[in-house]
């Protein structure tokens, strides 16, 4: 039987993080748990690039031009904080995002992780970007380790 699963060794990849502008209190802090948790597990800063989005609507555009490139990341993290408000703005705005990566991951085969918060209250996304629930950031980072170090072992039997 096989058993094909990713790691955590960061070590070579090269990784793509979208932050939104958007809420930056709160985007910054996921930022800084990512860039923790990604040079924690052995990513080297000349491996990392981030870039910076007006919002969370704008960060598949950018996905997708990051994921088209040759060649290409071996993952890209997504980073922001869709905060509830009294409009359904938030709606549009968490549902473009998230429908948005996820086809961006789809149509690319580049593993694009979710890390943007949606959260009712702005106490909620503080909670999640690195006070008592953790950090979200590095939570994203994690999986992006993971799903990276996964596809490279499906690549290479390919
Ligand atoms: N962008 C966010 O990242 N978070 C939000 O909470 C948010 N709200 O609620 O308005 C938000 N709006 C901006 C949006 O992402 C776009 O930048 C804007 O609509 C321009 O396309």
């Amino acid at each position: 039987m096989k058993h094909i699963e990713g790691h955590f060794d960061a070590r070579g990849l090269k990784i793509d993080l979208i932050v939104s502008r958007f809420n930056d209190f709160i985007s910054s802090h996921l930022l800084e748990g990512a860039l923790d948790c990604l040079r924690r597990h052995g990513a080297r800063d000349e491996d990392l690039t981030v870039y910076r989005v007006p919002g969370s609507f704008e960060i598949p555009y950018l996905a997708a031009r990051l994921a088209d490139r040759k060649p290409k990341p071996d993952a890209i993290i997504c980073l922001g904080a869709v905060i509830r408000g009294s409009t359904d703005h938030y709606q549009y705005v968490a549902e473009g995002m998230a429908r948005g990566i996820q086809r961006v991951a789809m149509d690319s085969g580049v593993p694009v992780i979710l890390g943007v918060l949606t959260t009712d209250t702005i106490e909620q996304a503080i909670e999640r970007a690195g006070t008592k629930s953790g950090n979200k950031g590095a939570d994203a980072a994690l999986a992006a380790i993971e799903m990276a170090t996964l596809f490279r072992q499906v690549s290479a039997k390919a």
